[in-house]
C-alpha cells in the first residue's frame, strides 16, 4: 500500500488527509482537522498563517506515525491570497483575507489604470473584488511599505510549501487566479503588471502542477519524523476539485463549497466580447487544461446564516438547517446570491431579508424560509450560469458532475438538478483532496495520467445521481428570479 498526504485548506477549516491506494482503489482518511477562522485585527481581516502551518505539521506527523513511509505530500488552498517575502525570504506582514474590505473601489481603479477589458483580454480573468491584482493595487496605494521592499510574492500554498521545503515557486493553477497571469503566453501578464505599476521583480518562477519542489527541510523532517517529497500539486483548491471530479460524457463540473464554481474543462481559453460580458473566467487546470468557469456565491450564504444564529446562542448543525429549509414554503422570494452586500461576513439573515424587502418581495421571516430563499436562489443562479456556459462553449452539456462538501446538502443538489434540467452526478465529497492526491500520484509515477486517476476515483467512491424534476415549475420561477436580477443590476 502506498500513502500520499493531501493538505486541503478551505476558507473555514483545513485538513490533512491520507490517500491510500490498494488493490486499484483509493481510500481517504482524515488525519487532522482544524479551524481556519478569519481573524479581524486593527489592520483588517487576516489569515493565521503560522497557526495553519503548525496544524499542517501536526497532520503530517500523524501520517508519519501511522504509516511510516509517505510517498509525497501536496497542499491546496483557496486562490488569490498571498504573502510577500523580503530578499532573505522573511514574510513581510500577515497575509490578508480576500474578503478584507480594503479592496473596495480598487476594481474601478484597475479599470482607470489599464482598463478592465484589457485586463480580461490579457489574463482571461474577470474583474472581481478578490483578485490578487485588485488586492495588490489596494496595498500599493494604501499601505505600500511591504511592497516597496518585497522581492517575491507567493500565494498561500506556495508560502506554506516554501516553509516546508525552502523552495520558492508559484504553482500555475493558482497563479492563474491572480488576474496577472496570461493563459496565452503562459507567463506573467507583464504589460498589466506594468500598467498597474506593480513591482515586476516580485513575480518569480512559475511551475506546472505536479512539479517536485523538494524534500522537507531537515528541521521539518526531524519534527514530523520523516523525509517526504513535497509536490506543487494543483494548489488552487478548485483546480484540484476539477481534477478530482470524474466527469463523463459532455459535462459541466461544479465544485461546491463556500463558493460553487461551475464550468467546463477546455484545451484553449475562450476570451471573447461575449465571455467578457457574461463574466466567465479562464483559470488554468492540470495537464495544461483551461478551467472555463464562473464563481457563484454558494454555501457562503448558508454558512453565514448558521454562524449568525450560532452567535445568538442557536447553534444548529447543517442537517438541522437543511431540515428547516425543506419544510418551509418554496419560492416565496429570490435573492441574487452574488449581490455585493452578501460578500462580506456578518448579519446574513438580516441582509437576505433586507434584499427581499427592497425588491418588493415577501420577506422571509423564519429560519426555514430564509434558508429556502437562499437555497433556491443559489440553484437558480446555477441554472443561469449553466445556460450561459452552454452558449459560450457551444457544447451540448448533458449533465452536471458535482463534487465537494456542498453535495451533502441534498436539498440544494436536487434543486440544482431541477433548476438546470439535467441530471446531477454528485461525488466525490472529497473532490479537492482526490484531485490533489491524483496530481501527486501522476507526478510520482504511480498513475499515468489524470484520466487514470479519475478512473481510480470512479472505482473507489460513491456517485449519487439526482434526476431533474418539476421542469415546468422551475422554468416559471426562473423568470421571476431573472426579473429580480435585472431589478438590482
Ligand atoms: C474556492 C476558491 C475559488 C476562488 C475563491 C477565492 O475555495 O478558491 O475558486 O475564486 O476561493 O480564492
Amino acid at each position: 500500500m502506498k500513502v500520499h498526504l493531501a493538505v486541503d485548506l478551505g476558507a473555514g477549516s483545513g485538513r490533512v488527509l491520507a490517500g491510500k491506494v490498494r488493490e486499484g482503489k483509493v481510500e481517504l482518511e482524515e488525519l487532522h482537522r482544524f479551524e481556519n477562522p478569519g481573524t479581524s485585527l486593527p489592520s483588517g481581516l487576516h489569515w493565521n498563517i503560522l497557526g495553519l502551518y503548525r496544524e499542517i505539521l501536526k497532520g503530517i506527523a500523524t501520517g508519519v506515525e501511522r504509516y511510516g513511509k509517505i510517498e509525497s505530500l501536496g497542499i491546496d488552498t483557496w486562490g488569490v491570497d498571498y504573502g510577500l517575502l523580503d530578499k532573505d525570504g522573511r514574510l513581510l506582514g500577515l497575509p490578508q483575507q480576500y474578503r478584507d474590505p480594503r479592496t473596495q473601489g480598487f476594481e474601478a481603479r484597475a479599470d482607470e489604470l489599464v482598463g478592465n477589458d484589457a485586463l480580461y483580454d490579457a489574463t482571461g480573468i474577470m474583474p472581481f473584488f478578490l483578485n490578487t491584482s485588485v488586492q495588490l493595487l489596494a496595498e500599493k496605494e494604501l499601505t505600500p511599505d511591504a511592497l516597496n521592499v518585497a522581492s517575491q510574492i507567493l500565494l498561500i500554498p506556495d508560502l506554506l510549501a516554501y516553509w516546508l521545503t525552502g523552495e520558492l515557486a508559484v504553482e500555475r493553477t493558482n497563479a492563474s487566479t491572480t488576474q496577472l497571469f496570461s493563459p496565452i503566453t503562459n507567463d506573467w501578464a507583464w504589460e498589466m503588471i506594468e500598467g498597474l505599476s506593480l513591482p515586476k521583480n516580485i513575480f518569480g518562477r512559475v511551475v506546472e502542477s505536479g512539479t517536485l519542489l523538494g524534500n522537507l527541510r531537515p528541521e521539518v523532517a526531524e519534527e514530523v519524523g520523516a523525509t517526504i517529497p513535497v509536490i506543487a500539486t494543483a494548489t488552487h483548491d478548485t483546480a484540484a476539485a476539477v481534477a478530482g471530479i470524474p466527469g463523463e460524457e459532455c459535462y459541466a463540473f461544479l465544485s461546491s463549497g463556500t463558493w460553487t464554481i461551475i464550468g467546463c474543462e477546455l484545451m484553449e481559453p475562450i476570451i471573447t466580447a461575449r465571455s467578457r460580458e457574461l463574466g466567465f473566467a479562464n483559470e488554468l487546470g492540470v495537464e495544461k487544461t483551461v478551467r472555463f468557469l464562473k464563481n457563484i456565491s454558494g454555501l457562503w450564504l448558508i454558512q453565514e446564516c448558521k454562524r449568525s444564529w450560532a452567535s445568538h446562542g442557536e447553534d444548529i448543525d447543517y442537517a438541522g438547517l437543511a431540515e428547516l429549509a425543506s419544510v418551509a414554503e418554496p419560492f416565496i422570494a429570490f435573492v441574487d446570491p452574488d449581490a455585493e452586500e452578501f460578500a462580506s461576513p456578518g448579519k446574513m439573515p438580516e441582509k437576505i431579508q433586507a434584499f427581499c424587502d427592497r425588491t418588493g418581495q415577501k420577506v422571509p421571516s423564519t429560519k426555514g424560509e430564509i434558508l429556502r430563499v437562499a437555497t433556491e436562489s443559489i440553484a437558480l443562479k446555477h441554472r443561469l450560469r449553466f445556460q450561459q456556459l452552454r452558449e459560450l462553449t457551444g457544447k451540448d452539456l448533458k449533465r452536471v458532475h458535482m463534487g465537494g462538501g456542498g453535495i451533502k446538502n441534498s436539498l440544494l443538489t436536487q434543486a440544482i438538478a431541477d433548476a438546470c434540467g439535467v441530471p446531477v452526478y454528485a461525488g466525490p465529497v472529497e473532490a479537492t483532496a482526490c484531485g490533489n492526491l491524483i496530481t501527486q500520484m501522476v507526478a510520482t509515477g504511480d498513475l499515468a495520467s489524470i484520466a487514470e486517476g479519475r478512473e481510480l476515483i470512479r472505482n473507489s467512491l460513491p456517485l449519487e445521481v439526482y434526476e431533474p424534476k418539476e421542469a415546468g415549475k422551475w422554468d416559471e420561477v426562473a423568470k421571476h428570479f431573472e426579473a429580480i436580477l435585472v431589478l438590482v443590476k
